[in-house]
């Protein structure tokens, strides 16, 4: 169950210089902007530090990182780029790629480069931002738009429950006829039905990932950061990609969005380069983890997903349940018949297990525990589960 998140941003701010550095893959990287939409598509194994101590510990043959699927896909900012100021909605190709996506990363462009043209001539991720935003809003209008005369009609019969979706709609209709997101109101479970069938696209959880210059990602971690934990800048008195950094991380706080930085083009660059070499190169720059990583941790973040995982000699792995799941569906990822003939789960927190360094260390403490078909499985837990084969 590869769950996806859509690449989305103008044309030239490095989406696909991202999605290369983000799949180490390398995707045609187009010097000019395009008008026919080009998808690439990649599944990537999520970093997690836990895999790899356990890993160190019991040096299994194999090691396994949940995954996550990234699209990148051209097709935002056409009438932009064609010079002309109406907007006008996004191509079915684009929708077909990105409806289904379940999180966006949205990049926006602080880098400047004179060989590199913006289609707004200037640099400016806050302008592009409303320009993005406006997009993805006129497209969901439509959307709105066409179930509110699908509604209306059913509505006649005199059912609640359709006079119920109208206000929704409605609410929706204003709040994109401003420019505002889906994802700013409050809905109810109920709304949640519908909303469910509508796949709008300002409904998404997205993050923000700033496209910034090789000598400003320092200062941009610094920033956001720093915006992060609640600090007060003044961003007016700020100048030049500062700025920038610093209106998306704002917005990003009002929100509730992700924002990170990244040099797309010198990480894809690194990855061309020997690992320890590579390394060298990120502490030399200050920075602890390459901001493709950070991305990809992120995004995985946004899907509201937890991990547990299994280690033994054979295997040390990493499993995706939704939150909330209890053990036996937990199991179910990994065997159906686990699931079928589940007796119970011996459950230890990676923590505790780290704090006693083998499985019989942590029973012999007391922090394994014994749980039943209804323990709802937490991030982090390394689970062994007991079933019964003859089911
Ligand atoms: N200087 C600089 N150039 C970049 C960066 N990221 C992308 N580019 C360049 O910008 C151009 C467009 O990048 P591309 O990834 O194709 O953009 P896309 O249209 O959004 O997919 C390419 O020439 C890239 O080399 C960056 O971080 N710094
Ligand atoms: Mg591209």
């Amino acid at each position: 169950m590869a769950l996806t998140i859509g690449i989305i941003g103008l044309p030239q701010s490095g989406k696909t210089t991202l999605f290369n550095a983000l799949t180490k893959s390398n995707a045609p990287i187009s010097g000019y902007a395009t008008t026919t939409v080009q998808a690439n598509l990649a599944v990537v194994p999520v970093p997690d530090p836990r895999v790899d101590a356990l890993a160190e510990i019991f040096q299994p043959k194999k090691k396994t990182y949940t995954t996550v699927e990234f699209v990148d896909v051209a097709g935002m900012g056409q009438a932009g780029a064609a010079g002309k100021d109406k907007q006008e909605g996004l191509s079915p190709e684009f929708l077909g790629h990105i409806r289904n996506a379940d999180a966006l990363a949205i990049v926006l462009r602080t880098f400047a480069n004179e060989n590199v043209p913006h289609i707004y001539n200037t640099i400016d991720p806050n302008r592009d931002l409303d320009s993005l935003n406006a997009e993805l809003a006129l497209t969901d209008l439509s959307t709105v738009e066409r179930r509110i005369e699908r509604t209306k009609k059913a509505a006649k019969s005199g059912d609640k429950k359709y006079l119920q979706e109208l206000e929704l709609l409605q609410r929706l209709k204003e709040t994109l006829e401003d420019m505002q997101l889906a994802r700013t109101l409050e809905f109810s479970q109920q709304d949640q039905a519908v909303l469910n069938e509508l796949f709008l696209l300002t409904m998404k959880p997205r993050m923000y990932v700033l496209n910034t210059s090789e000598d400003m990602l320092a200062t941009a971690n610094e920033l956001l950061e720093k915006i992060r934990a609640g600090e007060n800048v003044q961003i007016d008195a700020l100048q030049g990609e500062a700025k920038g950094f610093a209106q998306i991380a704002q917005r990003a706080r009002e929100e509730g969005a992700e924002v990170v930085a990244v040099s797309a083009k010198l990480e894809a660059e690194l990855n061309e380069l020997p690992q320890e070499e590579a390394n060298e190169y990120l502490e030399a720059l200050g920075l602890p983890q390459l901001g493709a990583d950070r991305v990809i941790q992120v995004g995985y973040r946004l899907l509201n997903l937890i991990t547990f995982l299994t280690a033994g000699e054979d295997e040390v792995r990493a499993w995706t349940v939704t939150r909330g799941a209890k053990a036996p569906e937990a199991a179910g990822k990994i065997h159906t018949d686990i699931e079928k003939g589940f007796i119970r789960a011996e459950v230890t927190s990676f923590d505790d297990f780290m704090a006693c360094g083998s499985f019989a260390a942590a029973a012999k403490k007391g922090v394994q525990r014994l749980e039943g078909r209804d323990y709802v499985i937490q991030d982090g837990d390394i689970a062994h589960f007991r079933f019964n084969k003859g089911k």
